[in-house]
């Protein structure tokens, strides 16, 4: 399975970001708790300097271990991040307090761009901070005609949201952002996707495979899963299709248990850097 990202999609990407960089102060970078660093894009660094707060959305999804390992990590390292649950908005009052603390010094309210790789919950982010769906409060004068700025109590935020082009140098790192939606699943087979979930499961979570299918072959589960779920075609094989979406569904909704496809810090040989893991 060979996952490809598009060049053309990229260029595009990274002009929209830094034409809306320059009207902004600051950066929410939005990455996906349970694949806290292959959700994050170095090339974001290149393009701006300016300050940025992490917020690892869907933490109820992750592995709460894992995820204060992380967040205690880039803390240690100088960096802003904060975790958050948008479906309960938890954390989002810590992360305005944030944003208040790290604009103090500005004499009016601070202007952000939500930026991250496709669903890793900006949108989400963004209603939870302006707490309507979409509100705009008008365009402000001395910015770029046509931009609308959303007024998040405390902050303004830019209507369009950066997205980020994913970035994996290697299949493995491909393979978590496609298992948590961050690639669209047309782009990669879904069949080899769930075989290789399911084995990294059986040797990171094996009880929580147990506890969601029973006991499985391990030459082949997804077709022992298929196979006591109905996943079945009409001559009675079991249709590795439908298995492997359901195992994708199941993963991606927290019906396996809420886990951590990334390694913990400590786990990464000499990690000086996130860059370097
Ligand atoms: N469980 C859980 N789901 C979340 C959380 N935040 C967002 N989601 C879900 O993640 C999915 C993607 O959220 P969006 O806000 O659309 O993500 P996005 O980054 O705007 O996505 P694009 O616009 O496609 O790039 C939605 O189904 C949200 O409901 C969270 O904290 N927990
Ligand atoms: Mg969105």
């Amino acid at each position: 399975m060979t996952i490809q990202w598009y060049p053309g999609h990229m260029t595009k990407a990274k002009r929209m970001i830094e034409e809306a960089l320059k009207l902004v102060d600051g950066v929410l970078e939005v990455v996906d708790a349970r694949v806290p660093v292959s959700s994050r894009n170095p090339d974001l660094l290149e393009l701006t300097t300016k300050p940025r707060i992490m917020v690892l959305t869907k933490i109820d999804l992750a592995d709460p271990a894992k995820t204060k390992q992380w967040l205690d990590f880039w803390q240690s390292q100088g960096e802003k991040a904060v975790g958050v649950n948008l479906l309960q908005g938890q954390g989002v009052g810590r992360l305005r307090g944030l944003v208040a603390r790290s604009f103090s010094g500005l004499k009016r309210l601070p202007r952000l761009l939500v930026v991250g790789i496709p669903n890793v919950g900006k949108s989400a982010l963004i209603n939870a901070l302006t707490r309507r769906r979409g509100a705009q409060v008008g365009a402000r004068p001395g910015v770029t005609r046509g931009k609308q700025w959303l007024s998040g109590r405390g902050m303004l935020l830019l209507d369009s949201p950066g997205i980020l082009w994913p970035k994996f140098e290697d299949q493995e790192t491909a393979k978590r952002l496609a298992a948590v939606a961050a690639i669209r699943d047309e782009v990669l087979d879904q069949t080899e996707l769930a075989f290789w979930l399911l084995a990294w499961f059986s040797q990171h979570y094996p009880e929580a495979l147990q506890a969601r299918y029973g006991s499985l072959d391990a030459q082949n589960p997804l077709e022992e899963i298929g196979r006591r779920r109905g996943c079945l075609l009409s001559g009675g094989e079991v249709d590795l299709h439908q298995a492997a979406a359901l195992v994708l569904k199941d993963f991606r909704s927290g019906r396996l248990g809420a886990v951590t496809l990334d390694h913990s810090p400590s786990e990464v040989q000499g990690c000086k850097d996130w860059k370097d893991t």
